[in-house]
């Protein structure tokens, strides 16, 4: 079967087979049928068996689980106990009542009839490998049993922990109070760890999320692949569209007609992965032209000569042979931003790991920023406050001999969070090498889809003595574990208060809106559970989470009775918002000002101003596979979600209609990619022929092309860019796995390759 040949072939001769959770018959074979049947003219309440106007009997507070936004909202409970709804938190900043169609579907995670059920184990049965569902108690005691073995043989730093989302905390607490802090998630060397490095190296912090961009009050907002919209965090897309009706000026450099493409004045249809060579050039016009913010410069800023020095060759003209975008468009943009300056934002944009040069690409656009005065001005980037709520008692962490830090070898000096691939290269035993993990935790990450290393992943996964995974859904990942942890969703458990910083300090309580269904728990349960097993009894001294928030909200006035009944509370400012206009600033950089020359980098060996590295181009035949966001899902977590797949299905191809009359492929026909070393999708994806994308690079919707039969929906729906992604740009710096280095082609007959369920 064509599914094992593609996950298989890593595993000769390791301890670990890659087993589908169906092969145990639990309830997996169904329905691929039947539900994509179901989707045609279904309407939402198909899918959750009620109505709009079923009466509701109470609403409870929660934020939403569905990205990483984090909106606050209200989940509406019927009479019978049933979700009816999920409706934004009006006082919220980040959503203001209002949620994007993902949380609007985000009843779908409770309601997903494939969801895990009950904790489930490895095992042997007549010589195979397989899973048998377990009771709470043996699972935990065998993590626990397991842990206490790896630690008495290399350590407690011998475990790893992979995370994404709010289950992360509870393992994070856990593997601390063990002794280890090797701690990594996707969202740092798979998306903003070059941005926030760039960013920190230029001024001294980064812009963190929600992003500190001051949106609504911009006069020009510049988007650099940045495709809000698409990219559906919310109060972004909310205060970009407040802009707009303002007459905001958008300038979208985009290689597609994105959304934010087709609202801007400007759209910069730009050659993939020159970007660098374009703000270079926008660097030049200002300085060249004399339209730069001067006194901003001269107070703030250091280096301004060097930079000045070496952008003096990057001409508009020499741009246009590396770009394609026209030098006089160049240079009536460069002019559009200065007379909007300081309220321009030329945003750093979130997914940043495209090239390997990311951190120099987001230096770039920081020392745009600076030059336009930006940093620190209404319509630029304001600063964020917030109220951190102190940490619930516990004892001190002990301190690990090593951790993640070891395993870069001396590599990306400046990674200041762990970087997934360095731990997943520490867990491959190497002569000689005593720094080894043995054992990870991965809690709401879907590795094999998010990191686009499969070999080491497969590597890494085979050597491993535990690997426990804590999911909601049986995603790809969980056919890797020995223990499956089953959690609840987001609807049905108490979290962390979310307590981000942004224009006003806010906090947001999840509480359950309804009991958790099946067997499942939520994570700081499990958790809590394997640290008492573990000994760890001083770092957990309480029995329900729910202490830990009401003694945390009281350190601080409130109570979690006071939250339960309002959701979300604000508090006001202590700091100002801006910066006083013409008065100095400080920055947390060695030299106390924006580094147009930077310091950091050049100590750390790299070049301390940004500079353009022409990158390998397609080769004949071939198209660059570009990828980003659709709104109505979030990456390969919604992709079963049957509300957002009743919006939704399956994704498709972007191909120019050149391209199209070429290989004489035509709309809505399947066809197979295949990239430059020769890796053919497993299976076929939907051709959408448009204007709205470059003759040279196809483009499709991440999160597709499930390759796990139990995802009854989502199993072979379209195409997975992971799986077409070889050709990984690391970026020197902090270990970014840069993904837009890959080509494909189109393969318009069946390659025997479909898997079938
Ligand atoms: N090829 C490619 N790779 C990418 C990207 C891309 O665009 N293309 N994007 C990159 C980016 S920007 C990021 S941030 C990462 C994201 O990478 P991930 O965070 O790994 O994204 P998902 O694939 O959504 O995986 C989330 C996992 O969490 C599970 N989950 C959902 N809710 C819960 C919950 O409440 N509790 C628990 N325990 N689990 C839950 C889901 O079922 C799923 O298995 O991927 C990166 N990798
Ligand atoms: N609906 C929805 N929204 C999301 C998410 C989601 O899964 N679903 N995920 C969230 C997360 S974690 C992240 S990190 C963000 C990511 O969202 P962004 O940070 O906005 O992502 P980018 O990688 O910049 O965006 C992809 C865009 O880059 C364009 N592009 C590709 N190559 C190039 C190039 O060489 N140059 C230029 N200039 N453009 C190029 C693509 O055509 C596409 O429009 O989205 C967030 N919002
Ligand atoms: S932006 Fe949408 S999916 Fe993300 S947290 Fe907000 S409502 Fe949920
Ligand atoms: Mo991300």
């Amino acid at each position: 079967m064509a599914i094992l040949t593609v996950t298989n072939k890593f595993f000769m001769n390791t301890r670990r087979d890659f087993i589908k959770i169906s092969a145990l018959g639990l309830g997996a074979t169904a329905a691929v049928g039947g539900a994509a049947q179901l989707v045609l003219g279904a309407k939402l309440e198909d899918f959750i068996g009620y109505t709009d106007d079923s009466p509701v009997l109470r609403k409870f507070p929660t934020y939403c689980e569905v990205c990483f936004w984090k909106c606050a909202g209200w989940a509406h409970v019927t009479e019978e106990g049933k979700i009816q709804k999920i409706t934004g938190n009006d006082d919220d900043p980040q959503c203001n009542g209002r949620l994007c169609p993902r949380g609007t579907g985000g009843v779908g995670m409770y309601s997903d009839p494939d969801r895990l059920k009950k904790p489930l184990m490895r095992v042997i049965k007549d010589g195979k490998q397989t899973y048998r569902e377990a009771s709470w108690d043996e699972a935990l005691d065998f993590i626990a049993a397991k842990m206490k073995k790896i630690a008495s043989e290399s350590g407690p730093e011998s475990l790893a922990l992979f995370y994404h989302g709010s289950s992360g905390h509870y393992f994070s607490h856990l593997l601390n109070s063990f002794g280890s802090s090797n701690l990594a998630a996707p969202s740092f060397a798979q998306c903003r760890g070059p941005r926030d490095v760039g960013l920190e190296a230029t001024f001294g912090e980064s812009v963190s999320s929600p992003e500190v961009t001051d949106i609504r009050d911009t006069r020009c907002l510049v988007l650099i692949g940045a495709h809000i919209g698409e990219n559906m965090h919310n109060g972004q897309v909310q205060e970009m569209s407040e802009a707009i009706d303002k007459g905001a000026v958008i300038i979208t450099v985009d290689p597609r007609l994105s959304t934010a493409a087709s609202k801007s004045k400007y759209w910069l249809p730009i050659k993939p992965a020159t970007d660098i060579a374009l703000l270079l050039s926008w660097i030049h016009v200002l300085i060249n032209e004399g339209i730069y913010n001067k006194e901003y410069v001269e107070q703030n800023a250091t280096g301004f000569e060097q930079l000045k020095q070496h952008v003096s060759s990057f001409t508009p003209e020499w741009a246009y042979g590396i770009t394609t975008i026209k030098p006089e468009i160049i240079r009536q943009t460069a002019r559009e931003m200065a007379a909007a300056a300081p309220s321009v934002i030329i945003h750093p944009g979130r997914h940043a790991t495209w090239y390997g040069d990311d951190v120099q690409r987001t230096r770039a656009i920081g020392i745009l920023n600076a030059l336009l005065g930006s940093w620190g001005s209404r319509g630029g980037f304001f600063f964020k406050e917030g109220i951190k709520l102190p940490e619930f008692p516990h004892a001190e962490y002990p301190a690990p001999k090593w951790s993640w830090k070891d395993t870069l070898d001396g590599r990306y000096p400046l990674a200041n969070m762990a970087v997934t691939t360095t731990i997943m290269e520490a867990s491959i035993p190497k002569p000689g090498n005593d720094k080894i993990i043995k054992g990870w935790f991965v809690s709401g990450t879907n590795l094999p889809i998010a990191i686009p290393n499969k070999e080491l992943f497969a590597k890494a996964v085979g050597s491993l003595e535990l690997l426990v995974v804590v999911d909601t859904m049986p995603m790809e990942i969980t056919g890797y574990a020995d223990v499956v942890l089953p959690e609840c969703t987001y609807l049905e458990r108490y979290d962390d208060v979310r307590d981000t910083a942004h224009r006003e300090p806010t906090l947001a309580l999840r509480m359950p809106a309804v009991e958790p269904m099946y067997e499942t728990k939520p994570a700081w349960w499990m958790a809590r559970e394997i640290g008492l097993r573990l000994g760890l009894d001083a770092y957990y001294q309480y029995k329900d989470f729910k202490e830990v928030l009401d003694w945390q909200l009281k350190q601080i006035g409130l109570s979690l009775e006071e939250m339960q009944k309002i959701g979300v509370k604000k508090m006001p400012r202590t700091k100002p918002v801006y910066a006083v206009p013409g008065e100095p600033m400080t920055f947390k950089t060695p030299s106390g000002k924006i580094e147009l020359y930077s310091s950091v980098l050049e100590g750390a060996g790299f070049p301390p101003m940004p500079v353009y590295t022409p990158h390998p181009e397609p080769q004949e035949g071939f198209y660059r596979l570009i990828y980003g966001r659709a709104p109505m899902h979030t990456f390969s977590r919604t992709s079963n979600n049957p509300n957002l797949v009743a919006l939704m299905p399956e994704n498709a191809v972007w191909v120019n209609p050149q391209v199209a009359e070429l290989w004489n492929i035509k709309k809505d026909q399947y066809v197979w990619l295949k990239n430059q070393d020769g890796v053919i999708s497993t299976f076929p994806v939907k051709v959408r022929v448009t204007e709205r994308i470059r003759w040279d690079s196809v483009y499709i919707v991440h999160g597709f092309g499930h390759h796990h039969p139990p995802l009854k929906y989502a199993y072979g729906r379209g195409v997975n860019d992971t799986e077409m992604i070889t050709n990984v740009m690391v970026d020197p710096v902090m270990g970014g796995t840069g993904m837009r280095g890959n080509f494909v082609t189109f393969i318009t007959e069946n390659p025997g390759k479909e898997a079938k369920a």
